[in-house]
């Protein structure tokens, strides 16, 4: 208390950040003061993921969930809770009506928006989903790209946000998105660190686990699903499904291929059999074939996911309706329709007084749509700008979820004007990696091909003429490599060859030669570059999968605290004078913030933005960097 600043009674909070040293060890600001300094940041210099992006409209809505009508009454989850994985399966068997997966708060978004569904969205939902629709079979709701993109953009942790939905949807299955070996990441992780994944997923709150591998390999998903077997959990073997089962030229991918996937599934004991039309490839036609010839054949439930990016997915789902899929996945309306999934009130409907009758109350879907539709209108700025359905889904085989990641990262290297060139070159890039399964990872390394072929002007002819220079996407080397796993049929020599360089490739299952990851040493480090703070079991998860997205967002999170609480619009683009919040930190722990005026930047290039923090002053001095 003797610094100068101090003494010259110049302090404010700004005293933290020029004098960092000071603070390093013990920069003990209470939780409410880092909230204001966010929300100031932002008032100010707007949040980094929006800038330049269209802003939602002026008089956006509210949100406000549909009240929860009853007390939540029984559902798929306590079946599974007092009967065990195999009982869901033979009461899915026995079922007339097909039964419904929610994906709007996992697929949906990350389909539509980039994955940047906040979970306060989310939870606000949840309780109203337990109530008023407890007849669905599961919500989906965690994994996929929602992991990584919850630390990386959204500032929050994923593990919070599954246990929030769990605690508010005690009737519910919820269920995840897991790349097998690639668990919620990009790469293959050593096996100990799947497991341990897989663990920790269950013990927080997930009941279904949907497991495929980008490459179909079965070999190397047996260690994800024998580890949600063992958990107790429900085990979704999963066959991803690519190519055009219709067309006999393309005989890779007919109809005896995926039958052998099936059983192989099967033998490998999944409970569900799940059917992944990640890009929604499959025709009516193909899915009565397909899904009678696997319901006949294998003797498990059949789970089917498709997307709407062509426009005739409902089709699809009808069509697999009619063949007696048991199971179908749809967004909420609001959420649905071109690179996500069909529309649930629309399947619903149409079923109506069929021999598939859902069940599912139409009001209640209809509410729940009406509070989606206010929270989308709060993401515009992450709206991909796709406008009607594209048949040129035939051509590139994109899958939905990376439809319009891959577009913002053509339109961040220039490319957008292009984004048909993009579109024909991932079909070449398929092409020449053999017309391989395309979805995460692989659809990223194909991805990755096509826009450095269209930014360089590089056709497949002189990609694959040994003759010509290529320097490879890493992604592309470590898929020749073998990292990913094996494709049906292999590698094309010739390209492997090009790209190693003459470095030998793997053939087998690349968690088998990756030694055990020491998760006790591993905790130790974390708590050590965290300068002691303590590192709990999903911590140490997160770490394992994302060490360096992990500890950035704890950086951040030292800073600006549980910024998670904070309603959409306010985490987005902060506050208008004179604007009101009330700010949920803890259960029953409630912040009145009040932005009273923004001041004038000074001489040092700040901003004091005054607040009224539970009836008393505060003054928040940010850098202004606009
Ligand atoms: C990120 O994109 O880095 C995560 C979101 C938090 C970024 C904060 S917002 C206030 C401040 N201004 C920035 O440009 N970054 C941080
Ligand atoms: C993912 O892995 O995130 C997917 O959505 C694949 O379809
Ligand atoms: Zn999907």
């Amino acid at each position: 208390l003797k610094h100068p600043t101090f003494l010259d009674d110049t302090y404010t909070t700004k005293f933290i950040d020029t004098t960092e040293n000071l603070f390093h060890f013990r920069k003990r600001r209470d939780r409410a003061t880092k909230l204001l300094i966010y929300i100031a940041d932002i008032t100010v210099n707007g949040h980094p993921e929006t800038a330049g992006r269209p802003k939602p409209p002026a008089d956006a809505r509210r949100p406000v969930p549909p009240p929860p009508r009853a007390e939540p009454a029984p559902g798929t989850r306590q079946l599974l809770e007092s009967q065990g994985p195999k009982a869901v399966a033979d009461w899915m068997l026995a079922q007339k009506r097909l039964l419904i997966t929610d994906t709007t708060m996992r697929d949906g978004h990350q389909s539509l928006l980039a994955t940047r569904m906040r979970s306060f969205d989310m939870i606000k939902a949840a309780p109203s989903y337990a109530a008023n629709l407890p007849d669905l079979f599961s919500v989906e709701c965690w994994g996929g790209a929602t992991f990584d993109v919850a630390y990386r953009f959204l500032q929050e942790c994923p593990w919070q946000r599954l246990r929030d939905l769990r605690a508010r949807m005690p009737n519910l299955m919820t269920q995840m998105l897991l790349r097998a070996s690639n668990g919620v990441g990009y790469t293959n992780y050593p096996d100990n660190v799947v497991q341990e994944f897989v663990r920790q997923a269950a013990t927080t709150g997930i009941d279904v686990f949907r497991v495929f591998d980008s490459l179909n390999w079965v070999e190397n998903m047996r260690v994800a699903m024998d580890a949600v077997i063992e958990s107790g959990k429900i085990c979704e073997g999963t066959i991803c499904y690519t190519g055009d089962l219709l067309d006999p030229a393309r005989s890779k991918y007919d109809l005896d291929y995926y039958l052998g996937l099936g059983r192989e599934l099967r033998d490998a004991g999944a409970h569900v059999l799940g059917l992944k039309d990640m890009a929604g490839l499959l025709k009516p036609a193909g899915a009565r074939i397909l899904v009678r010839a696997l319901k006949e054949e294998i003797g498990l439930p059949v789970h089917f996911h498709t997307h709407d990016t062509s426009g005739i997915g409902g089709a699809t789902i009808l069509a697999a309706a009619d063949a007696g899929v048991d199971a179908v996945d749809a967004a909420m309306d609001a959420f649905a329709g071109g690179t996500s999934q069909p529309a649930l009130g629309s399947i619903v409907e149409a079923l109506r007084n069929t021999e598939r009758d859902t069940g599912l109350d139409m009001a209640e879907i209809r509410r729940m749509s009406n509070y989606w539709e206010a929270v989308r209108e709060q993401y515009t700025a992450f709206e991909s700008g796709l406008q009607a359905p594209a048949s040129e889904v035939w051509l590139h085989e994109m899958p939905g979820g990376q439809f319009t990641n891959l577009k913002a990262q053509a339109r961040s290297m220039g490319l957008e004007e292009r984004w048909h060139e993009v579109a024909q070159a991932y079909a070449d890039a398929n092409q020449m990696f053999g017309d391989i399964v395309k979805v995460t990872p692989s659809s990223k390394v194909v991805g990755d091909m096509a826009l450095m072929m269209v930014a360089q002007g590089l056709t497949r002819t002189q990609v694959e003429d040994p003759s010509v220079e290529v320097s490879f996407p890493d992604s592309v080397v470590d898929m020749m490599k073998g990292n990913l796993g094996q494709p049906p049929g292999g590698w094309p020599h010739a390209l492997q060859k090009k790209v190693l360089k003459g470095e030998p490739a793997l053939t087998t299952r690349p968690g088998a030669s990756m030694p055990p990851v020491d998760l006790e040493a591993t905790r130790a480090e974390v708590i050590d570059l965290l300068e002691g703070k303590s590192v709990d079991d999903e911590d140490l998860n997160g770490y394992l999968m994302y060490p360096k997205v992990f500890l950035d967002y704890m950086g951040r999170h030292r800073m600006y605290g549980p910024v998670r609480t904070l309603p959409t619009p306010v985490f987005f683009y902060g506050m208008e004078p004179g604007e009101e919040i009330a700010v949920e930190i803890d259960p029953g722990k409630t912040l009145e913030i009040r932005l009273q005026a923004i001041g004038e930047t000074d001489e040092a290039g700040d901003v004091k933005v005054f607040f009224d923090l539970n009836g008393q002053p505060r003054v928040i001095r940010v850098p202004n960097r606009m």
